[in-house]
């Protein structure tokens, strides 16, 4: 389906020396025959997207490399309990940010510091608050994961959260206590960098998410009943993009509107914020030129239709080409995913000099594979070393069984990895046995040891054929991209005959992949970032129902928790002991 431009192994070396001088000109291509030029001289702008400016470019490696900027940006987050109707539909309860959904965008450049400070204006919920996709290098207490990295912000509590940009493009945050981001709390961040490709407008984030009109811990009631008896969630109501739409008969709400300029690149940043449905969207008579997934630039392709699954990010350019009008821009649910929902996602895109009317546009042929899009070639190329990988490699076995939750004591049905459901207790966060010494962790915190910092680490991650219901899961790790070495639905791997079938030449690299329904995936990681990095089912429900692992890398070297964080975890133990009514039913994540 998909044209790769530039995605041959041998073009690589070429098309890096040669790319700042490759983006001068607005037509592409001709890089052959254009004059190399040292990326460090040039500026970015319209014409020279590669280039960033001194010292940095899109040919530099971020993983050790990035610019001191000296700037820090400043958000100030006030979480509350409130209503909203994102489509009409009638008021729900939501949990927003300063009031707004989705939240306030955070804008920062390569190699600023962001400061967020966070209030918890809460009335009976704890929050913290992830920034998803950001590397926290030696910041692992700033990764916004209670149970993990910190304790609960109690409600009424402020808590400051401090972390450097030392990657760029396009990522969200959203709170990681249970299920909340569901009803709202969820936001996105730009980072200005540079980019594979020239546009003219950044047209900023373009948030798509499903919608349900009952609360978030309501539906985690209902999903449990329904998976007690192999019954599938209950779809969902709508998709937002951008916070709206009209609902799913036309009758209440709005479109969201987009303008475009006749004969300009636009750059769109496109975010799933899904709890449960991989969406596949698409702009009608535009073709998408995807430019990065998630935080990692690659070769350019072009594509009608992306599939996006919880949490993954695709930025592209989008060519006003066409005369002039109103085009459609479709959001759909992937039934091959095994996605459901009452309504369709539509917003329109109008050429400047028309007026916005109903469009008459058709969609584009849908494909129908429920895997990540590709071929994605990472722009900056990582090999990844295979010699170590039949020594090293690990398996992770994800299931659906029946454990004891130790919070409520019920038999419930749970997803788990290494057939433990994680289930972590907020009053006592993975950091605060660091900081203790304490290595006695509980075996449900489903915690793996990395004591080894500087190797490379190989994960196979297998759903088991005794898996009632085989689906695709939207698999995302903190504090580390990793590389996808293979994924395959329907099959068990197998070391002596799949092996060899990996790509360990560059292969894509991003923070949320697919594991395939029934089948694995492979991964691979380099233990360069101490600290308790979750591993996780972006699926909401998967992942309070216990779809997660935890690695600590290098607890030795970690960088421990000041007196500040220690003073959250008072505020919570209070809180939460003089609380017993809102005792947790989940795995808290
Ligand atoms: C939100 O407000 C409703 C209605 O007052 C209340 O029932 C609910 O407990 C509140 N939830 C939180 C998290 O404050
Ligand atoms: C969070 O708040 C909701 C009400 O908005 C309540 O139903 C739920 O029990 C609370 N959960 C926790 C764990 O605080
Ligand atoms: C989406 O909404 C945000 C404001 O919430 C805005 O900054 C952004 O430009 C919008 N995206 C597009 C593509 O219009
Ligand atoms: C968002 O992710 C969910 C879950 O992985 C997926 O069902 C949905 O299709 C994705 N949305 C888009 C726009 O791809
Ligand atoms: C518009 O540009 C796209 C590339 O983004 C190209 O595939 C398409 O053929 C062009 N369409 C027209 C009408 O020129
Ligand atoms: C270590 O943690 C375990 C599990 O929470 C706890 O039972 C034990 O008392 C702790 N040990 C120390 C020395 O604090
Ligand atoms: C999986 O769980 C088993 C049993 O608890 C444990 O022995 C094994 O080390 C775990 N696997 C990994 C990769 O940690
Ligand atoms: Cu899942």
């Amino acid at each position: 389906m998909h044209l790769s431009g530039l995605a041959v192994a041998g073009l690589l070396t070429l098309v890096n020396s040669a790319l700042c001088s490759e983006l001068q000109t607005p037509t592409s291509s001709t890089s052959a025959t254009a004059t190399p030029k040292t990326d460090s001289n040039c500026a970015n702008g319209p014409l020279t997207r590669g280039c960033w400016g001194n010292g940095f470019s899109i040919s530099t490696d971020f993983d050790t490399k990035w610019p001191t900027t000296g700037r820090t940006v400043s958000y100030n987050f006030e979480i509350t309990n409130t209503t909203c109707s994102p489509d009409g539909s009638g008021a729900k309860i939501c949990m927003l940010v300063n009031g707004q959904y989705p939240g306030p965008t955070i804008y920062a450049n390569w190699g600023d510091m962001i400061s967020v400070t966070v209030k918890n204006s809460l009335h009976d919920n704890g929050t913290s608050i992830h920034w998803h996709g950001i590397r926290q290098l030696n910041s692992n207490p700033q990764d916004g994961v209670n149970g993990i990295t910190e304790c609960p912000l109690a409600p009424g509590d402020t808590k400051q959260y401090l972390f450097q940009a030392t990657q760029y493009g396009t990522t969200w945050y959203h709170s990681h206590y249970s299920s909340q981001y569901g009803d709202g709390l969820v936001g996105a961040i730009v980072i200005n960098g540079p980019a594979v490709a020239n546009y003219d407008i950044d047209m900023g984030p373009y948030v798509i998410s499903d919608w349900y009109y009952q609360p978030v811990f309501r539906l985690e009631e209902i999903v449990n009943t329904n998976l007690q008896s192999a019954s599938p969630p209950p779809p969902g109501d709508n998709i937002l993009i951008n916070g709206t739409n009209k609902n799913a008969d036309g009758s209440t709400g709005q479109y969201n509107t987009v303008q475009l300029t006749k004969g300009k690149k636009h750059r769109l940043r496109l975010i799933n914020t899904s709890v449960d449905n991989q969406i596949r969207v698409s702009l009608d008579g535009h073709p998408f030129t995807v430019i990065s997934s998630d935080l990692v630039p690659i070769h350019s392709f072009t594509a009608n239709w992306l599939l996006l699954g919880v949490g993954q990010r695709y930025d592209v350019i989008i060519t006003a080409n066409q005369t002039g009008g109103n085009f459609w821009f479709r959001a759909e649910v992937a039934g091959d995913c095994f996605s459901a929902n009452n309504g369709v996602g539509r917003s329109i895109f109008t050429y400047a000099g028309s007026a916005v009317a109903t469009p008459n546009t058709n969609a584009a042929a849908q494909p129908a594979v429920c895997q990540d899009e590709g071929p994605l070639v990472p722009w900056w190329p990582t090999n990844v070393p295979s010699d170590a990988f039949n020594s090293q490699v690990r398996d992770l076995e994800v299931d659906i069984n029946v454990e004891q939750l130790t919070t409520n004591g019920q038999n419930i049905v749970v997803w788990a990895v290494n057939l433990t459901a994680i289930d972590v207790d907020w009053r006592d966060p993975t950091l605060q046995y660091v900081v203790q010494g304490n290595s006695s962790y509980p075996h449900v915190y489903n915690l793996v040891e990395l004591p080894t910092e500087g190797i490379w680490t190989y994960w196979v991650i297998q759903e088991t054929s005794g898996t009632p219901v085989p689906i695709p899961h939207p698999i995302h790790l903190h504090g580390h991209d990793f590389f996808i070495l293979g994924a395959k639905s329907g099959a068990i791997f197998n070391k002596d005959t799949d092996a060899a079938s990996l790509n360990f030449a560059n292969p894509p690299r991003r923070d949320v992949t697919f594991l395939p329904a029934g089948g694995w995936v492979v991964i691979a990681f380099p233990t360069d970032n101490p600290g308790a990095w979750l591993m996780h089912c972006h699926i909401a429900w998967h992942i309070s129902e216990g779809l997660g692992v935890q690695f600590l890398e290098s607890k030795s070297t970690i960088k421990l928790p000041d007196a500040t964080w220690q003073k959250t975890c008072a505020n919570w133990n209070a809180y939460y002991s003089g609380n017993p009514a809102y005792l947790k039913t989940d795995s808290g994540l």
